[in-house]
């Protein structure tokens, strides 16, 4: 007689393919001839989670790498999706249900948003899922799973296991992510964060980060980006992990890059900065937000106005990292002169990179309700996510807003204005760590430095071409050892600039 468990179950894990997103940057993976931006680490973890005695057997799809297969023989779709994924996941789930074949949901969108979601489910999950996955397959291949599946629980870091990527091709993707660890203690009244992660910081062990790090290098990662939403909350972890990973990478011929996300609080540990230049760390995602600490107290993010953001911007640039820098516009206390001093600021402190995204408030957090309270949600929003905005200004009449973000994004990127900013950043890097200046010649890298270059020769504006082969020439001239450095910041150069010169989004947002 057949049991429930000799059945052999077949699980499709879909991840949908993104919209045109700001931050999928698909421009600049382009230009260095890859496919997306990161591969799917929820998928990759509940195929690390599934207990192996119960022999399922999984099918994967990553949407922005190939097509769906609508008809994938199998038992049960599973689903992940940020809020933005919600169109794509309602057709997907209509896709299978329409055949019969039940679909499990989880990720930010079901977690943030279990009414919308629930209906496109046969089986929801909220919050983490450490604990639920496993069970909720026994119990599924058991046949008696139940609809709703909410993990309350944060869990021990731990209890994670490493994320299994054997369905995931290096090449297909610019970065790989490990995720050392989640919680956020900060209460910013416009994230949601913490209803994902909870406040309570938990990490991984330094041994089980190194690990999954040289997994990620086995897959073929030349760059590895830490995915949480704060890389520097508990300085004795950050440093401990610093020092492993200057270990690890020392030890390899061909040393892989690192990038995180960070606030401003990470510029102000001269220590913490020059062991993350030492472990080959080249970009920092820096979440400055504002130059104003009326504006900063305004969401509830006054513990960072008493950091400095000039100085953890040029202390990472001194070090050789690039700040990526993010801004936010839009508060209450911003004014027509706040524009003004944010192009100062980047032109003074000659950082090339910086993301303007106008202030939203998501369903769900402080500012939403307070803006709610206030009657200050627009009833209609049909903007884009970062270029416009769900709320209704005071500072400023909405229209000025996103007319002065536009036209402080496009004077940003513009070639000659963005070739000043490189030069003088390139100029002011003090410090080259070992690790580039020992490491042998990486033949992928260079492919990727080929791809840019076809990149730039075939793009359609002339000032843009000039403009990469001037950056190139003197560096050149300047100190060919920092060519590495410039090639890694003409690579982003496409996203922003593609981006901030095309008024679809802005039009979008009126
Ligand atoms: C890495 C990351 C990215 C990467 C995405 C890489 C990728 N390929 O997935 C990048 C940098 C590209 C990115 C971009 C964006 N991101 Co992002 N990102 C994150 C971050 C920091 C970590 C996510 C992660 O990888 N976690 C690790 C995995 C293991 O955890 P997980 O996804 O939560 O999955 C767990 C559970 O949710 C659950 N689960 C997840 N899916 C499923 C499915 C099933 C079936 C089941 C059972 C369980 C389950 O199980 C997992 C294990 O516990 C989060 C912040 C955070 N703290 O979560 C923000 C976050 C998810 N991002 C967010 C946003 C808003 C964005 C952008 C829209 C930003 C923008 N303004 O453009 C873009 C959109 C990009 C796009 N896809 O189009 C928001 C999402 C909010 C929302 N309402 O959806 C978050 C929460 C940040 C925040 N503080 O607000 N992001």
């Amino acid at each position: 007689m057949e049991t429930a468990h000799s059945v052999c179950r077949t699980v499709y894990l879909v991840a949908p393919r993104n919209p045109d997103s700001f931050w999928c940057m698909a421009s600049s993976v382009k230009a260095v001839g890859a496919r997306a931006l990161m591969p799917n680490s929820a998928l990759a973890t509940l195929l690390a989670l599934t207990p192996p005695d119960l022999g399922i057997d999984f099918r994967f799809c990553d949407e922005n790498i190939s097509g769906l297969d609508p008809d994938m023989k199998c038992d049960l779709v599973a689903l992940t999706g940020f809020t933005l994924h919600a169109p794509r996941i309602a057709e997907i789930s209509a896709l299978f249900r329409r055949r019969g074949i039940p679909v499990a949901l989880g990720g930010a969108f079901a977690t943030l948003s279990p009414a919308q979601a629930a209906p496109m489910a046969d089986y929801l999950f909220l919050g983490e899922a450490e604990l639920t996955w496993p069970r909720f397959l026994r119990e599924w291949v058991a046949g008696n799973a139940a609809p709703l599946y909410e993990q309350k629980e944060h869990v021990d870091m731990s209890l994670s296991p490493p994320p299994d990527w054997r369905f995931v091709r290096g090449k297909d993707y610019l970065y790989f992510t490990v995720q050392a660890s989640r919680g956020c203690p900060n209460k910013c009244d416009f994230c949601n964060a913490v209803q994902l992660v909870g406040r309570r910081y938990r990490h991984k062990s330094v041994a089980q980060v190194v690990q999954e790090v040289e997994n990620a290098r086995l897959m073929g990662a030349e760059t590895v980006f830490f995915s949480e939403d704060n890389f520097f909350v508990n300085r004795a972890f950050t440093r401990e992990l610093l020092v492993s990973l200057v270990r690890w990478n020392t030890a390899l011929a061909r040393p892989v890059s690192f990038s995180c996300q960070a606030s401003v609080t990470i510029g102000a540990d001269e220590e913490i900065v020059k062991l993350m230049a030492d472990a080959r760390f080249s970009v920092v995602f820096l979440g400055v937000e504002s130059l104003s600490a009326d504006c900063l107290t305004e969401v509830n993010k006054g513990h960072l106005a008493r950091y400095d953001a000039r100085t953890t911007v040029t202390t990472l640039s001194r070090y050789g990292i690039i700040p990526f820098i993010g801004f936010i516009v839009g508060f209450d206390h911003d004014t027509p002169e706040t524009f003004v001093e944010l192009e100062r600021f980047l032109d003074e402190t000659a950082s090339p990179i910086a993301s303007i995204s106008v202030l939203n408030a998501p369903e769900d957090t402080p500012l939403f309700r307070r803006m709610k309270d206030n009657g200050r949600i627009a009833e209609e929003f049909a903007g884009i996510w970062h270029f416009s905005t769900n709320i209704v200004p005071t500072a400023m009449p909405l229209k000025d807003l996103l007319e002065r973000h536009r036209t402080l994004f496009r004077s940003l990127y513009e070639p000659d204005r963005f070739e000043r900013r490189t030069l003088a950043w390139l100029d002011g890097v003090q410090y080259r760590s070992p690790l580039y200046v020992n490491a042998r010649t990486n033949w992928s890298k260079m492919l990727k430095a080929v791809h840019i270059f076809r990149f730039y020769m075939r793009h359609p504006d002339k000032s843009v071409r000039t403009m990469f082969f001037r950056v190139l020439r003197k560096t050149w001239k300047a100190d060919p050892r920092r060519l590495k450095k410039a090639i890694t910041i003409l690579s982003q150069f496409p996203h922003y600039y593609s981006f901030s010169h095309d008024a679809v989004w802005y039009e979008a947002g009126k």
